[in-house]
């Protein structure tokens, strides 16, 4: 199977109508959607999302900011997609994220910078299997010889 990546639009870029243009800027790259739903977590749930994070002094933080209100969680399929869907999502702290990234463009503070990606390979299939336990979608866009050599 084809790399693939977990991309969640945090409670801040849901409220701010940010969905449409984060989606945007995946599908335009020419990466392929595969899992998408709009969702409420619970305390539980976030935790263990960020369970690396558990020791952080601004883990409780972050944890009240995810479950603050819907999240949009995705699964994006492509080359490399992991190490890229980070460059386009741009630095943790947003003062640090270089324009043209989303957090870049759109963010201001670290503790609401709208969006995360998985940090590798190996957190994506966890991140996966966490939120998308019925599994994602197969499907093969009509595109893909146009993206791919
Ligand atoms: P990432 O989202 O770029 O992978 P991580 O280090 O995994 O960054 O941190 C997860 C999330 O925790 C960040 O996206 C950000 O929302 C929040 N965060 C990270 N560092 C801080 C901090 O120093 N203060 C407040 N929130 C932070
Ligand atoms: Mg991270």
């Amino acid at each position: 199977m084809a790399e693939q990546t977990f991309i969640m639009i945090k409670p801040d870029g849901v409220q701010r109508g940010l969905v449409g243009e984060i989606i945007g800027r995946f599908e335009k790259k020419g990466f392929f959607l595969k899992g998408l739903k709009l969702i409420s977590v619970e305390r539980a749930f976030a935790e263990k999302h960020y369970a690396d994070l558990s020791a952080k002094p601004f883990f409780n933080g972050l944890v009240d900011y995810i479950i603050s209100g819907p999240v949009v969680a995705m699964v994006w399929e492509g080359k490399n997609v992991v190490v890229t869907g980070r460059k386009i999502i741009g630095a943790t702290n947003p003062a640090e994220s270089a324009p043209g990234t989303i957090r870049g463009d759109f963010a201001i503070d670290i503790g609401r910078n709208v969006i995360h990606g998985s940090d590798s390979v190996e957190s994506a299939r966890k991140e996966i299997a966490l939120w998308f336990p019925e599994g994602s979608v197969e499907w093969r866009s009509s595109q893909h010889a146009w993206i791919y050599e």
